[in-house]
């Protein structure tokens, strides 16, 4: 529990209720108040989520058709329009962005805010969910369920209490109470092994947690264990980060002596274009701009790029084009200190502007 000296963080998490699910519904009046699935109809399917009015049934996610129609024959089931959703996280992030800029997007249908300072001078994190929560609904029709709290793991759990349409506040002084009550299921990381594990120790609840030290929880569950300890004490001060677009990713190499026999060039600009290869397809974000830095011997720093109408994904084509550019480059200059090679325009950017379907 943070002392009473701490300046509390105000952190609200949202989440839409039935994301998919309520979207279908709203899109098509057939489908509302009726037991519906997203996905799943098929004959390997599986849903995406259900309806308010199939849970009831014990429908859920991850679940196969099969299983869908023994707990409730009366289901229906609808394809997902993944570019639908998507229109909606867009419009989402864009109501968040309108009270900060300290957005954590966990996924398309929900986010931290922390809302410590915000853009419309609102003291009371309570009322301005309430507004989140509203806006949400007047432009999307949609609703979504809020948590207030000093800290993201409560915040998180409190918006899941109340749910559909739902806010839940735990003030700092509520904390230690709702912790100690906490099923240790609710608890960050808590799979199945780790649940299990957890009951053979005899912990069920925060409670059962606090009694064991940090060395104990760490032996037993790691890094995790450490974690836990801290939690079930209230002490959780992992920022809201905002998520930044990356521009561009690039690699370069500052050479130990100046070159300038081509093939030396070639040679160096070889291994650099491996390693970006390898970058690019690690982060799965490919970029139609490639640009060419190379660094002169009198520290001259010298660009060239080529855009493709579509994402450079091939290791030969960075190559084709890498080699275009040192071509033009080499004409009028010919010692260099660093070369690098970088890529931009990329799929991820893109993909924030709404041109590509992230699905
Ligand atoms: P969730 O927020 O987990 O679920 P939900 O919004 O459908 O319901 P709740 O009211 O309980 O928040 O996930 C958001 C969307 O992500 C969900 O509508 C569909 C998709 N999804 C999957 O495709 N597969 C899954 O296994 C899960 C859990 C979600
Ligand atoms: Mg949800």
């Amino acid at each position: 529990m943070p002392d009473s000296e701490t300046k509390y963080r105000k952190i609200i998490h949202i989440d839409m209720d039935a994301f998919f699910a309520s979207v279908e519904q709203r899109d098509n009046p057939e489908l509302r108040g009726k037991p519906i699935a997203v996905g799943g109809g098929g004959k390997r399917g599986v849903t995406t989520t259900a309806s308010y009015e199939a849970r009831k049934f014990g429908v859920g996610s991850a679940m196969p058709g099969y299983k869908v129609r023994e707990l409730c024959p009366q289901i229906i089931f609808v394809p997902p329009r993944f570019d639908a959703y998507k229109e909606v996280s867009l419009q989402i992030r864009e109501i968040f962005s309108r009270y900060t800029d300290l957005i954590e997007p966990l996924s398309f249908d929900e986010a931290f805010l922390d809302v410590t300072e915000n853009k419309v001078n609102e003291a009371i994190a309570t009322d301005l969910a309430m507004r989140i929560k509203n806006d949400i609904k007047e432009e999307t029709q949609l609703t979504c369920s809020a948590g207030v709290s000093y800290c993201k793991f409560i915040a998180k759990i409190a918006s899941d209490m109340n749910k559909p349409d739902g806010i839940t506040v735990i003030k700092p002084s509520q904390a230690l109470v709702f912790l100690e009550q906490l099923p240790v299921k609710k608890f960050f990381g808590v799979g199945k092994v780790t649940a299990r594990k957890m009951e053979a120790m005899g912990i069920h609840t925060g409670v059962d947690l606090k009694q064991y030290s940090k060395l104990e929880l760490a032996q037993n569950f790691g890094k995790t264990g450490r974690f836990f300890y801290d939690i079930v004490r209230g002490i959780d001060n992992r920022p809201v980060k905002a998520e930044r677009v990356r521009k561009s990713i690039g690699i370069e190499t500052t050479l130990n002596n100046d070159i300038e026999e081509h093939h030396e060039i070639v040679e160096v600009l070889d291994k650099i274009i491996e390693k970006f290869h390898q970058r690019l397809t690690k982060a799965e974000n490919f970029g139609r701009t490639l640009t060419l830095k190379l660094k002169t011997k009198d520290f001259k720093t010298i660009t060239r790029s080529k855009s493709e109408d579509y994402y450079i994904l091939e290791k030969s084509k960075i190559r084709e084009i890498a080699y275009q550019l040192l071509e033009q480059v080499l004409g009028e200059h010919k010692a260099f200190r660093l070369i690098g090679l970088t890529a931009s325009k990329l799929q991820s950017e893109e993909e924030e502007d709404g041109q590509i379907s992230l699905f």
